[in-house]
């Protein structure tokens, strides 16, 4: 092989990395807006960073102090003033409540904890979910959900986490255009 064909062979492998790299790790965000006349609000991102795995990182604040529940739920309809229009938690392989991935829905992502200023820092790692709009364990154009209690992580279906105080359309960062227009409010339902 001669240099130029190697340098074009180098370049191609390159290329192909780049572009495997940038199809193999999505993300997705979601702005979190009060929802049953509280002050939460946050801003949460979803990263892929292996197959069926998710890197979910973010800011809340406006929440009473303690754990709250935080799920995926099914729809991506946040417009309804008590978001139920959000509909039940994620849930495509049929589970009782719990929490992934031992148990639990796609969606049953636990607690996040509000410290006294009432803001929880998000850092955590799911499995069997991904950021897509098409796999079936797809959560891009779904919702995501701040409650005003603690999950169990056993009452199933919900958690016994009571009502819904913040809620955000989860959308492709590279369709943020359109990610914005879902979560515009809904004249009409
Ligand atoms: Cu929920």
């Amino acid at each position: 092989m001669n240099e130029t064909k190697l340098v074009a062979a180098s370049l191609l492998f390159l290329a192909a990395c780049a572009a495997q790299a940038q199809s193999s790790s999505p993300s997705a965000t979601a702005t979190l807006r009060p929802a049953s006349g509280s002050q939460v609000q946050g801003q949460v991102t979803f990263t892929q960073i292996s197959a069926n795995r998710v890197r979910v990182a973010g800011e809340v604040t406006g929440q009473q102090p303690g754990p709250k529940g935080f799920h995926i739920h099914e729809k991506g309809d946040c417009s309804a003033p008590d978001a139920m229009s959000a509909g039940p938690h994620f849930n495509p392989m049929n589970m009782k409540h719990g929490r992934s991935p031992t148990a639990g829905h796609t969606g049953d992502m636990g607690n996040i904890i509000f410290d006294d200023t009432g803001k929880a820092t998000i850092s955590m790692v799911f499995d069997g979910m991904s950021v897509s709009s098409d796999a079936p364990n797809g959560i891009v154009g779904r919702a995501i959900i701040v409650h005003a209690q603690a999950d169990d992580l056993q009452t199933d279906p919900t958690g016994n986490s009571g009502g819904r105080v913040a809620c955000g359309v989860i959308g492709l960062e590279q369709i943020g255009l359109k990610a914005a227009a879902e979560s515009e409010p809904k004249t009409a339902r």
